[in-house]
């Protein structure tokens, strides 16, 4: 894995919440230097650019309760058959957010390349929020339930297909922040969550090897890394729309990369929630950059 074709697909989308700037962090990732970084650890790396997102000041008003419903489900569509393109020439995707409603896109254009494709949702939140459990109507606390094929039929067939993954291939790591509607849905779908207590108690190197052989048993034959910048403690990554105390350490980030690379399993990965507005000179997408050295084969000696 030491020399990956990658090509990185930029997503500035700010319409599934409601704070300005998160459109912003495709250019802090790359103006904090993930070209380089990735060449430097012997990648091939092709900048795609970005996908072409609707201005906030410019959408339009929905009959539902989901914010920019239209507007994310255009983006979505466009991202999904540029991943899909992507794959097609052998390419490994990597995505730059953006905020999280555009893992729905993500996961309708690498789904239906996979039989069984498992997931790794790096996150302060669980995201299985639906219109009707969702407590503000932003649709980047909406991704994974859409994915699962819950939701609004608008996003949950997009590409004309779903669901995009199934329950029982993800495995949702820092949660701290998780709805009454969404406990629901762990618990009657059955979804592998390791909270925060899970990472206190058993560390994360123990965490990792249990999330990773939890995904091989389901025999997944490929596994997309969701991560939500707002998963790591404030602390680190203070450039977040919705931060929740308590996170996951600067260093464990690190370890579980670092596993992920040992394990050969990751084959796309996406790093959203970055709010350069938000930010301290940088120091969020820093922090995404570091982390993708790791996730990326970098060597500490
Ligand atoms: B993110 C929230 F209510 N659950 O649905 C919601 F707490 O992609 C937050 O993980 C969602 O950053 C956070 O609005 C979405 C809220
Ligand atoms: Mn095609
Ligand atoms: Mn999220
Ligand atoms: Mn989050």
């Amino acid at each position: 894995m030491n020399n990956l074709n990658i090509s990185l697909i930029g997503v500035p989308m700010d319409l599934g919440q409601n704070r300005r700037g998160v459109d912003m962090g495709p250019s802090a990732i790359r103006y904090a230097g993930v070209v380089e970084r990735l060449e430097e650890i012997g990648h091939n790396v092709t900048d795609e650019g970005n996908i072409l997102i609707a201005a906030a000041e410019k959408t339009a008003s929905t009959e539902t309760n989901l914010r920019n419903l239209k507007e994310v489900t255009d983006a979505s569509t466009a991202l999904a058959e540029k991943i899909h393109h992507v794959m097609e020439d052998g390419q490994f995707p990597l995505i730059l957010g953006g905020d999280h409603s555009i893992a729905i896109g993500t996961l309708a254009g690498l789904g239906d390349r996979y039989e069984n494709l498992g997931v790794i949702w790096y996150d302060a939140h669980a995201d299985l929020n639906t219109g009707e459990t969702s407590p503000s109507g932003n649709i980047h606390g909406m991704p994974l339930a859409v994915s699962i094929g819950l939701g609004h039929e608008q996003l949950v067939n997009i590409r004309g297909f779903a669901p995009k993954i199934k329950p029982e291939n993800v495995v949702i790591i820092g949660a701290r922040s998780v709805d009454p509607g969404e406990r629901e849905l762990i618990k009657e779908k059955g979804i592998k969550v390791f909270t925060m207590h899970d990472i206190d108690k058993l560390g994360m190197t123990e965490v990792m090897d249990q999330a990773m052989s939890y995904l091989k048993e389901s025999e997944v034959d490929g596994v997309h890394l969701s991560l939500d910048l707002d998963g790591i403690d404030p602390l680190y990554t203070p450039g977040v729309g919705t931060p929740v105390p308590g996170g996951i350490s600067y260093r464990e980030s690190h370890l579980a990369m670092e596993m992920l690379y040992s394990s050969k399993m990751i084959t796309s990965a996406e790093f959203v929630e970055v709010n350069p507005i938000l930010d301290e000179k940088n120091k969020t997408a820093d922090v995404a950059v570091a982390l993708m050295g790791s996730l990326f084969g970098e060597k500490l000696v």
